[in-house]
């Protein structure tokens, strides 16, 4: 009767564990786009422009995401414009400035000892590659810990742009939409949030464009999400230093 073996049967082996998460852990609406680009037009900064610091590792992808910005609100592609310098590019209130000599000496001529709200730094946006957060040598870490502390002795917000989530994990690089789906992503985000004390919710993992010559929304809103977060976080600080009795205007 019937075709049992007389074996034993083993238990199941369990299934190996996922690399993809069931549910997203941050909603995206990928198809949202023009209402983003919407939303940033309409923000009306308490002042303009807002000063954006923009720090990171050597070839993290700084110029790529001020880049990305720029070819995202400008709708077309830019070229490499803006390198590692004082720069300062101007579009939908974003401004990024940045002196990479290290602070200036009280007796420099150019030393503000009064800044006025427009003159300081009002969000700082660290850039960290995904796919080297955990090769990073700790000089490099500790460099960004400093400055984010000082940021922090000021309350100036601060963020993480993960980059190059695309070379991180094999499911984004194929499905940039699987983004919040990627154990690997999630694992990263994780560890640059340890690394430089950053919460979670401050994190925002992306590509830039960097090799592609055509648009990709999924890109676009990617970058939208982090830009209007960004914006908000920095009008957030302008509209506290107006309100805090120790505001310094000249
Ligand atoms: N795959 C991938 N490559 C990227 C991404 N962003 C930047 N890159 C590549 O990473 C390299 C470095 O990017 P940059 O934007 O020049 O980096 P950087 O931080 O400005 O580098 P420095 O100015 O030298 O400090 C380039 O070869 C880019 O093509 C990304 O999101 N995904
Ligand atoms: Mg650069």
């Amino acid at each position: 009767m019937g075709n049992y073996s007389s074996k034993p049967t083993m238990p199941p082996s369990p299934p190996a564990a996922s690399k993809e998460l069931k549910d997203p852990w941050r909603p995206v609406k990928w198809s949202e786009k023009q209402e983003l680009l919407k939303e940033l037009e309409h923000l009306k900064p308490r002042l303009e422009p807002l000063r954006i610091l923009v720090q990171g590792p050597v070839g993290a992808g700084k110029s790529c995401f001020i880049n990305t910005v720029q070819r995202v609100l400008l709708g077309r592609n830019v070229s490499i414009a803006l390198e590692s310098s004082t720069t300062a590019i101007q579009g939908e209130s974003f401004t990024l400035s940045f002196n990479p000599r290290g602070p200036i000496a009280k007796d420099d001529k150019r030393y503000n000892p009064r800044p006025s709200p427009g003159d300081r730094i009002h969000c700082l946006v660290n850039i960290v590659p995904a796919d080297a957060i955990s090769r990073l040598d700790d000089s490099v870490i500790d460099k960004m810990r400093t400055i984010r502390k000082k940021a922090s002795e000021w309350s100036i917000p601060q963020v993480i742009v993960l980059t190059k989530v695309d070379n991180a994990c094999e499911i984004v690089s194929q499905d940039l939409r699987k983004l919040y789906h990627s154990k690997k992503v999630k694992d990263k985000v994780e560890v640059s949030s340890h690394k430089l004390g950053i919460p979670l919710n401050n994190i925002y993992p992306m590509k830039n464009y960097h090799a592609e010559i055509t648009e990709d929304t999924n890109v676009d809103v990617l970058i939208l999400m982090a830009l209007r977060d960004i914006v908000n976080f920095a009008n957030d600080y302008v509209e506290s230093m107006y309100e805090s009795s120790d505001c310094i205007q000249s």
